[in-house]
């Protein structure tokens, strides 16, 4: 009995996961339109990469712990809004919001939330767009609309986020404020090279 309570729950889990993976496809997909469509206008491409990811079981678990909700499927469906991520590195910050808006603008996304680090930065010197939107996913049977979690952010921004997580929660040690300040000291210089990236390509283009 409780083998057939366990496989079903895997069975559950699959299904599950499985809306959060192709809402994945859906939106690399919508994402992958507007970037040829703009190459096509603009001669070059406003994505430089994409990079998708589910929350692993255990980390889905951790935050729902966390929250001190219960462990359960609608539970942490109604609750989890990023469980599918996409992170969409761009060329210029320009063309981070320029995504964002066309995103916005399709009839059937809906926007969850949205957070601006870009225009207002996180204290640490964070900058990303945040999305957390809603898309819907065609099954055979059934239509559902799955939250999705789009970070959109500049190269420049990517390269200070990617190692500042690297310091910060890989040596898993508690962050002194020398530390804190070169931090933001290197945020402040990536921002810096994404307005004189951006100045540079509006002189030449
Ligand atoms: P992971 O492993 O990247 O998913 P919420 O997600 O709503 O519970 P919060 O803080 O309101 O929590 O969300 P927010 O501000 O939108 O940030 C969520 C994600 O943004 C984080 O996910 C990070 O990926 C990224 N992020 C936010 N702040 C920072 C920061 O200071 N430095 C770096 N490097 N990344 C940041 P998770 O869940 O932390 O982890």
């Amino acid at each position: 009995l409780q083998c057939q309570r366990l496989l079903s729950e895997n069975r559950r889990y699959q299904e599950v996961m499985l809306q959060y993976r192709c809402a994945l496809k859906a939106l690399e997909s919508r994402l992958e339109i507007l970037n040829e469509e703009f190459s096509l206008q603009h001669d070059r491409n406003p994505i430089e990469s994409m990079k998708s990811r589910l929350k692993s079981p255990s980390s889905i678990m951790n935050k729902m712990q966390k929250r001190g909700l219960s462990l359960d499927f609608p539970t942490m469906q109604a609750n989890i809004m990023d469980i599918a991520g996409v992170r969409v590195i761009c060329s210029f910050e320009e063309d981070v919001f320029f995504l964002a808006k066309c995103l916005k603008e399709q009839s059937d996304i809906e926007i969850i939330t949205e957070k601006d680090y870009i225009s207002h930065p996180k204290p640490n010197g964070y900058r990303s767009l945040h999305l957390t939107i809603r898309l819907p996913v065609f099954f055979a049977e059934k239509e559902s609309r799955v939250p999705v979690e789009i970070q959109l952010r500049t190269i420049a921004m990517d390269f200070w986020a990617s190692l500042e997580h690297t310091i910060r929660y890989k040596k898993n040690l508690p962050i002194n404020t020398e530390v804190e300040t070169e931090l933001k000291e290197c945020a402040d210089s990536s921002r810096e090279w994404d307005t004189k990236m951006e100045h540079l390509l509006h002189i030449l283009t």
